[in-house]
């Protein structure tokens, strides 16, 4: 992934051991630190803090953004996963430095949530305005459809870890992103 130039890497890792967690992190840290690509930590504000990780990633059953900044501290980013327009205003609202919005197509990465669609792309853009990365069932192959709906970043999980050639993967996703048009909001 660093290969092909992602922006912003997050360690999620549900249901592993917190030591396998923990070592994993590590890794990552040197890893993607010496590529300068901030690393995002999922649901341990505890690693987050410990590695100096860039940022710590909450969901909505999570602690709220409040809390992660208190465990993480002043210098790290806090991001929360949202599922709906209202969900965006209001971590927006508790201050939230980044937001997930999805899933926008249903997924096996996320399956106990109902997508959201690509109609409301362009309305969570003009609401909010902190970065806003899509994130969802996104593929090479429906990338355009989510960009002409207004997407400027997303988030690819499963595609890119199952492309036969990530960094290949990776690279065409940010070329398709790069001819995004530029968000028209306020
Ligand atoms: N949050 C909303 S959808 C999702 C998360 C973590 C999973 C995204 O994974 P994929 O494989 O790109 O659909
Ligand atoms: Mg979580």
């Amino acid at each position: 992934m660093l290969d092909g130039g992602v922006d912003v890497l997050q360690l999620r890792a549900k249901q592993h051991p917190l030591g396998d967690v923990e070592k994993v992190a590590h890794e990552l840290r040197g890893i993607t630190g010496d590529r300068g690509v901030p690393l995002v930590i999922n649901d341990y504000p505890q690693i987050a803090r410990e590695i100096r990780a860039a940022g710590v990633h909450v969901g909505q059953d999570d602690l709220s953004v409040v809390a992660a900044r208190e465990a993480v501290g002043a210098d790290c980013l806090v991001g929360k996963s949202t599922h709906s327009v209202e969900q965006a205003k209001q971590a927006a609202h508790e201050g939230a430095d980044y937001i997930g919005f999805g899933p926008l197509f249903a997924t096996p990465t996320k399956p106990d949530y109902a997508p959201i669609g690509i109609a409301e792309i362009r309305e969570v853009h003009a609401r909010v305005t902190i970065p806003i990365f899509c994130i969802g069932g996104i593929k090479l192959s429906n990338l355009p459809q989510v960009i002409a709906a207004g997407a400027q970043r997303v988030v690819i999980v499963s595609g890119l870890l199952q492309a036969p050639d990530v960094a290949e993967y990776a690279r065409s996703a940010k070329q398709l992103l790069a001819r995004a048009p530029v968000a028209t909001h306020h």
